[in-house]
């Protein structure tokens, strides 16, 4: 697992152009494994630009024989515009994310197929039938295969790449190879820790309705001091490499299979960061629900499942990532020397359960900071926003932000992830007074 490989590149580099469906099909007939997976001649072959997402544009490309998915990083942010430059280096450090966490979390990211650094472009297997888990958690499906899925690509992806797996000398190499990917970070430390507790142009939220509320979260010091020291933390703990942005977004499910993508914001940062991106978007999902119903109660059983799988990624990922600690450890952190015998076991095996208890409160405090951000800053959820009537949509934003104020603030009266879902549960029918 050598992080410092350079990209292979396929093809001869070309200057950086912004792909239109007819240069894409040209780019793409000269590459010989590509063009014989998709089949036939390439002008048979059906090219559409589908990306949803606020950064690039993502093509599905068909053949008589297959399909591929094929993503081109723009030199600015998609949702904005060309006002907000955004360097095309991000494609670089997905792909060399993608293919570390193929290698450590095998069948549960998409193959690449191709990458082309000049062009900031990769194409990757196409994910078929699967969808963004978050338009099936909007539909109210139910994915029984996601909590193992998921909480295998966590702890592997997360312990792998520790000090408690590597040694100091590989993960500062590791640090490094990705210590360049400092804009997208710059977009978390600013649109997540930063913009929605103060006053800034490009927040929005659901007014009038959410205006007082929104307003409290730029006075409240309380959160302010609670925000900046997980912003710290995001900033000054490389702990190990993250996805980044791990949101339900960045998920491709069917009912048996799961696939993580789009890590286009990795870097060695704080573990908390991703398991609390997961729970988030499930709590957001919960919350949300209400707003989906066409007749009352008639989602309570995905609620249930929601609820229960936000406890199942917490337990699960926890045991995953000890069970790998116990039998996986060849970092230098903890050197084995330190803790022979029982005795030193026994200590060991304390210590285990403190890091993962330390893991679970910053998990908390990140999983509120995704909440929040969600609802007051830039970038909205379509859990969230595919709620047409604005009203109901800012009960569930309400209650989602009552929610995520408490994790972010009273952190330690969250001792279990089952108080998390005992609170979400006691507040899926609070209605919120927007007067106060
Ligand atoms: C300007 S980019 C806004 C958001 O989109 C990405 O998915 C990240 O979550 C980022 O914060
Ligand atoms: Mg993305």
């Amino acid at each position: 697992m050598n992080l410092q490989q350079r990209p292979v590149r396929d093809s001869k580099p070309g200057p950086y152009r912004v792909l239109r469906e007819a240069d894409l099909r040209d780019y793409l007939a000269q590459l010989p494994d590509v063009a014989d997976r998709l089949g036939g001649t390439p002008d048979a072959w059906s090219i559409s630009e589908v990306g949803d997402g606020n950064l690039n544009l993502v093509f599905i490309v068909r053949g008589s024989a297959g399909g591929i998915a094929v993503k081109q990083a723009l030199p600015y942010v998609r949702l904005v515009g060309e006002s907000w430059p955004l360097p095309l280096s991000r494609a670089h450090y997905e792909y060399l994310a993608l293919t570390h966490q193929a290698r450590l979390a095998p069948g549960l990211v998409p193959a690449v197929l191709h990458h082309d650094e000049a062009l900031a472009l990769t194409a990757m297997e196409l994910l078929e039938p699967h969808i963004i888990m978050r338009k099936g958690l909007i539909a109210g499906t139910i994915y029984p295969r996601f909590v193992e899925d998921v909480t295998t690509f966590l702890a592997r992806t997360l312990f792998f790449t520790s000090d408690l797996a590597v040694s100091a000398a590989q993960k500062k190499e590791g640090i490094a190879a990705f210590a360049g990917n400092h804009a997208l970070c710059k977009i978390t430390e600013d649109l997540i820790f930063t913009d929605p507790y103060r006053e800034a142009e490009q927040n929005r939220w659901t007014a009038p309705w959410l205006d007082k509320m929104a307003a409290r979260f730029r006075e409240d010091l309380d959160a302010h001091v609670a925000i900046s020291r997980l912003k710290l933390k995001f900033m000054g703990q490389p702990q190990a490499l993250i996805h980044g942005d791990l949101h339900t977004g960045s998920i491709m499910v069917t009912e048996t299979e799961t696939r993580v993508i789009d890590p286009e914001f990795a870097f060695y940062g704080p573990m908390g960061f991703d398991i609390g991106a997961v729970l988030a978007n499930l709590i957001m999902a919960y919350l949300a629900s209400a707003g989906h119903e066409r007749s009352a109660g008639e989602r309570r059983a995905f609620e249930a499942w929601l609820l229960q799988t936000i406890e199942q990624v917490w337990t699960e990922f926890a045991r995953k990532f000890v069970e790998l600690w116990r039998s996986e450890a060849h970092g230098d952190g903890y050197p084995k020397t330190l803790f022979a015998g029982l005795t030193g076991e026994a200590w060991l095996e304390a210590e285990r359960q403190q890091y993962v208890e330390q893991l679970f409160r910053d998990t908390v405090g990140f999983a509120a900071a995704k909440i929040i951000r969600r609802i007051l800053g830039l970038a909205h959820n379509i859990d969230f926003e595919w709620i047409e009537d604005a009203r109901r949509r800012a009960v569930c934003e309400a209650r989602s932000l009552h929610l995520a104020r408490a994790m972010l603030v009273d952190t330690e009266s969250f001792a279990t992830i089952g108080d998390v879902t005992r609170r979400a549960r006691q507040l899926r029918d609070w209605q919120p007074d927007f007067a106060e």
